[in-house]
Formats: C-alpha cells, sequence, structure tokens
C-alpha cells in the first residue's frame, strides 16, 4: 500500500494492532490527536491495559499546508536517531516499537507521564533531575557520535545517513537569516518592532550569526538532535525524556547545547512579566540560572571523561586540545543560545514562555530582555571562558534593568 494519511480513529487503531503488541485482541482502544507542533500528527492509542504513541509526517509543513513540501524521510531520521540516542542513554528517550518507511510513521512509547518542559516552566515548577539529565544526554550523544569515537568509516557513514536537507534548510532560514531582515515570514510584536529595525541594522551582529550560520552549514562534528527546544523535552520529578530528533543530521555540537540554554534563557526572559507573585518569579530565574550551570557542568565533565577514557584518534588525546575543545563548544553554545532566543522571540516560530504573557506592554519588556540576552550572547561569547563568567553576564543582564 503507498502513502496515506490516516483518516479515521478506526485506521490509527489498526495500524497500532498491526505494529506492536501491546493490545489484547478483544481491548477497546481509544485515539486522541494529541500533536502541538508545527510540523506532524501525533496521535495517542490507549486500552485498559497500555497506550502507544504514533507520530505520522505528512509530505509538507502541518502549520503552514501543501505550500510548504516536506521530505517524509525525516520521519526515517527520526526513528534511527532515536535507537542510535537509546544506544547510550536509554533511559532518555522514547522507545522505539516500529518505523513503517511506506506509511511514514513511527510506533513509539507512551510517555504521558512526563510533562511537556514549555509548560513546567511556564508554571515554575522546579525539577530536580533535569539539568543533569540534559546534560548528560548532550556528553553522551555528542561523544559517541563525533570523530573522537568513531572510526572513519564509522563516521563518514553516520555523516551519510543523515543526510537531512529539507529540515536543516528551515534551521538555516528561521535561525540565521529571517530574525536579521524584514523577512515576511516574521512575527513581531508592534511594540518592539523599533528594536528589531535597529536589530536589522547591526552590522557586528550580523557577522557573528553569519560565522555562527557557516560552522551550521559546514562542520560535521557530531549527529545532533537539531531541534532541542524546551517543547521537544518532557520531564518529571524523577525522569526527563527527550523526543522528536526529526532535525537531527551532522552539524556543530554548539548548536543542540546552545538551543537548550537558549530555551531555558527565553523563559527567564518571560518571569520577568508573567502573572505571579515578583519574588516567585526572581527566584525561579535564578533556579534557570542555576540549571544552566548544572546542565552544562554535567555536560563538560562527562565529555571530558569520555575525552579521556575513550577518544580512539591518538592525535585528539592530549588533555590541552580537551581543555581547547571545551572551551571553543562553550563559545559556540552561547552564540547558537542567542540566535535561538532571537529567532523565538522576532521570527516565525514563537514560544509560550513569552506569548503567554497578555498584557502587550509586558509581554514587550520580555522580548525586549530576550533580545538584549540574545545580542549579549551572540556578541560576547568569544570572551568568555567558563560557566560562572556566563552566569555573571547574565545577571547583570537583568540586574541593569
Ligand atoms: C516551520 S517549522 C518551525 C519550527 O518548528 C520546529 O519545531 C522547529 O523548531 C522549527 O524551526
Ligand atoms: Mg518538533
Amino acid at each position: 500500500m503507498s502513502f496515506r494519511k490516516f483518516s479515521s480513529d478506526a485506521d490509527v487503531i489498526a495500524f497500532a494492532r498491526q505494529h506492536s503488541d501491546l493490545f489484547t485482541a478483544d481491548e477497546a482502544l481509544k485515539v486522541e490527536e494529541i500533536g502541538d507542533g508545527n510540523i506532524n500528527f501525533v496521535y495517542r492509542v490507549s486500552g485498559a491495559s497500555a497506550s502507544l504513541i504514533i507520530k505520522q509526517a505528512l509530505p509538507y509543513v502541518r502549520i503552514i499546508g501543501e505550500g510548504w513540501p516536506l521530505s517524509q524521510d525525516r520521519v526515517r531520521i527520526e526513528a534511527e536517531a532515536l535507537q542510535l540516542e537509546a544506544k547510550y542513554c536509554p533511559d532518555l528517550v522514547p522507545r522505539v516499537y516500529s518505523y513503517d518507511a511506506e506509511q511514514c510513521a513511527i510506533v513509539m512509547e507512551d510517555i504521558g507521564a512526563f510533562a511537556n518542559l514549555r509548560v513546567v516552566m511556564v508554571q515554575r515548577q522546579k525539577l530536580p533531575l533535569l539539568a543533569e539529565h540534559l546534560g548528560r544526554f548532550l556528553a553522551d550523544t555528542l561523544f559517541y557520535t563525533s570523530d573522537l569515537y568513531l572510526d572513519t568509516y564509522e563516521k563518514k557513514s553516520l555523516v551519510k545517513g543523515f543526510i537531512n536537507p529539507d529540515l536543516c534548510k528551515i534551521s538555516e532560514e528561521l535561525f540565521f537569516w529571517d530574525p536579521y531582515c524584514d523577512h515576511e515570514r516574521n512575527s513581531i510584536n508592534e511594540l518592539i518592532r523599533a528594536d528589531a529595525e535597529q536589530l536589522w541594522q547591526d552590522t557586528a551582529l550580523k557577522l557573528e550569526v553569519a560565522r555562527l550560520k557557516a560552522k551550521f552549514l559546514n562542520q560535521a562534528e557530531a549527529l545532533l538532535h537539531g531541534d532541542l527546544h524546551s517543547g521537544s523535552v518532557f520531564a518529571n520529578e524523577s525522569g526527563t525524556k527527550i523526543i522528536d530528533p526529526e532535525f537531527a543530521y551532522v552539524g556543530p555540537a554548539g548548536f543542540d547545547i546552545g538551543s537548550i540554554i537558549g530555551n531555558y534563557l527565553l523563559n527567564v526572559a518571560g518571569q520577568a512579566n508573567q502573572a505571579g507573585d515578583h519574588a516567585e518569579r526572581s527566584d525561579y530565574q535564578q533556579w534557570l540560572l542555576a540549571g544552566i550551570c548544572t546542565l552544562w557542568n554535567t555536560f563538560e565533565q562527562g565529555f571530558r571523561q569520555h575525552m579521556q577514557t575513550e577518544t580512539r584518534d591518538p592525535s585528539l588525546q592530549l588533555e590541552e586540545y580537551a581543555d581547547w575543545y571545551l572551551c571553543e563548544l562553550l563559545q559556540d553554545s552561547l552564540g547558537y543560545a542567542g540566535t535561538e532566543i532571537i529567532r523565538r522571540t522576532i521570527g516565525l516560530a514563537h514560544v509560550m514562555d513569552l506569548e503567554s504573557i497578555e498584557d502587550a506592554e509586558r509581554r514587550a519588556d520580555s522580548e525586549r530582555l530576550a533580545l538584549k540576552l540574545g545580542q549579549v550572547l551572540i556578541k560576547h561569547r568569544a570572551t568568555i571562558n567558563s560557566i560562572d563568567q556566563v552566569i555573571d553576564m547574565l545577571r547583570q543582564q537583568l540586574h541593569c534593568r
């Protein structure tokens, strides 16, 4: 049978039964469409004894429609990326039960016990293990898919298997071009239009963004998740699941680290004007900054440990090389964090951390703060060589308002 969008609950249920052995033959099943993302359709199929998730990719972007075609190879890429990530951190990703190339669908573990991180952060919940889990995910996935660990043939074959031009093109445009010009896809709060216009004139900023883009285009360093924002993370008090790696490709490691740090900071900016008690919001901002510090420190420790004990190429085993590499990676990560913050503030795809601030003036204040943080990270990243310096710089930006 050739590709067909699931057109009824019965369709989805039949597919779930065919592609898993979780349900008994006489078990009544129900379907909910739970996808709130920009691109795909996601269904939960549940019975009395079990449940699972089916994700189907159509040949176009869901929020735009057929006017924005998109390769369905992204589902293969997502399934293979999840399977590879599971090799190194099985507790941090949903299990893939089955992948059907013809129906462009993945059947996977239901992670309904976990909440979407963006909602968690908007509600100011503090999850004790989150930052460590994210740091470990990044250390393991980025090290074990890089030339530090893989041999030449394994690495080249990884690059080849994850050639993902359609999805890369989205990021190339949405991160590194649209927000830096008056692009028709941008969505800008009228109250900060003048701030956006000023940013479009900032040649020093645009030069740094061009340098970050060039690395995104050329630096085949490690297999990236490729879209590691808060919406791609589900978490609770005891666990974390990282989903949705359809943008995976072999690119600069700092892009993943920076994307998630950028999302912590988008929430920091949002908390300046979210509803609720001022002291509680400031306290949550400090919790987020401490989280960035823990995330980076966990990442750095894990990655350095891997470099010391598992780097295969003798020419990359020098301790001085590890120091240099990790410093450069921190700076790259800060730059990419800045581009994530700016594109989520004045680009196409916005985030609830800012959008849920109802009062337009207050939202504008948070958006200005976000733009400021983004610009400082991009422009000053080369002067930074420790995470403590980053946190000091961010605290200064919050205090001098
Ligand atoms: C048209 S896609 C917009 C955004 O949604 C995805 O989750 C990626 O972040 C992409 O940039
Ligand atoms: Mg997504």
